[in-house]
């Protein structure tokens, strides 16, 4: 099935526009798990478990895994076979480089991990985007508007009629022959969310921010959700996570997305 009629499938299906997101540090998970042979596996199959019915997606930042070498690339791959097949997957890897090393990250994340999704960096220009994109059935979302501080530095510079998260945005709606890119726009940032969406009605949207960086649910949801109220996805990790450091850190973690899943329905047209 292609991308995007996926994507807005399983958000009708689960009723639910969040990715819960798996960035998990082995210092923060509980105690008794870190006697299991494979600990950061036993804790994401648990919050799994206890949080696929309110989710759309499980996003994965590689970054937790890559930092611990070997053992953790096999957690990736195990945690990602664990998702259930009716939720979406997104690899947050952030890739992209010249052509013929975006075609061997393209391969090890949709191809390899077996990834419905990834995140990629434009910086490189379209030849370092255009590997992502072959597959029609597989999503990319492209940087755009990021949450964090620092995308103060670089993507509000303007040519002077419009700023570079604005050609992005334009230049990605270019791209998308086969409908299947998306954008990464901050939770954080309600305004540049509401123009990005004028500029782009169609586009999937994949917006972190919720959660821990504290960005609004409501402006996020009116501001970043099409004309229907749907294609977008807004991601909690550590919010959900560490919900709770006590032994009450499943049900706890439950109840953070369940009540993220309705807060964020609550505002959808
Ligand atoms: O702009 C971005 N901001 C952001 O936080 C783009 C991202 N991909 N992320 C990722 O979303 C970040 O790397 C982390 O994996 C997740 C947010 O986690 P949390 O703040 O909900 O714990």
């Amino acid at each position: 099935m292609a991308f995007k009629e996926k994507l807005l499938s399983v958000i009708e299906s689960q009723n639910s526009l969040l990715c819960v997101g798996l960035d998990t540090d082995i210092e923060r998970i509980p105690e008794h798990l870190k006697s299991e042979s494979d600990p950061v596996l036993a804790f994401n199959r648990e919050i799994i478990e206890a949080t696929a019915e309110y989710a759309a997606a499980f996003k994965i930042n590689t970054a937790f895994y890559e930092a611990r070498g070997v053992q953790g690339w096999q957690t990736l791959q195990d945690t990602l076979d664990a998702i259930p097949p009716y939720c979406l997957t997104i690899a947050d890897a952030k890739r992209g480089d010249i052509g013929n090393t975006s075609r061997m990250y393209a391969k090890s994340l949709f191809e390899v991990l077996g990834a419905d999704a990834i995140t990629v960096n434009p910086y490189m220009g379209h030849d370092s985007v255009r590997p992502f994109l072959e597959d029609p059935d597989k999503g990319v979302f492209i940087l755009c508007v990021t949450s964090n501080p620092g995308s103060q530095d670089f993507q509000r510079i303007s040519d002077g009629q419009s700023p570079l998260y604005k050609k992005i945005a334009l230049t990605v709606q270019q791209w998308n022959d086969k409908s299947n890119c998306g954008l990464v726009v901050g939770a954080t940032h309600p305004q540049e969310l509401a123009e990005v969406r004028s500029w782009v009605p169609d586009m999937p949207f994949l917006i972190p921010g919720i959660g821990a960086q504290g960005g609004d649910i409501e402006l996020a949801v009116r501001n970043g959700t099409d004309v229907q109220g749907t294609n977008a996805l807004f991601n909690s990790s550590r919010a959900i996570l560490y919900a709770s450091s006590g032994p009450e850190y499943k049900s706890a973690a439950a109840s953070v997305a369940s009540k993220t899943r309705n807060e964020l329905n609550r505002y959808r047209k």
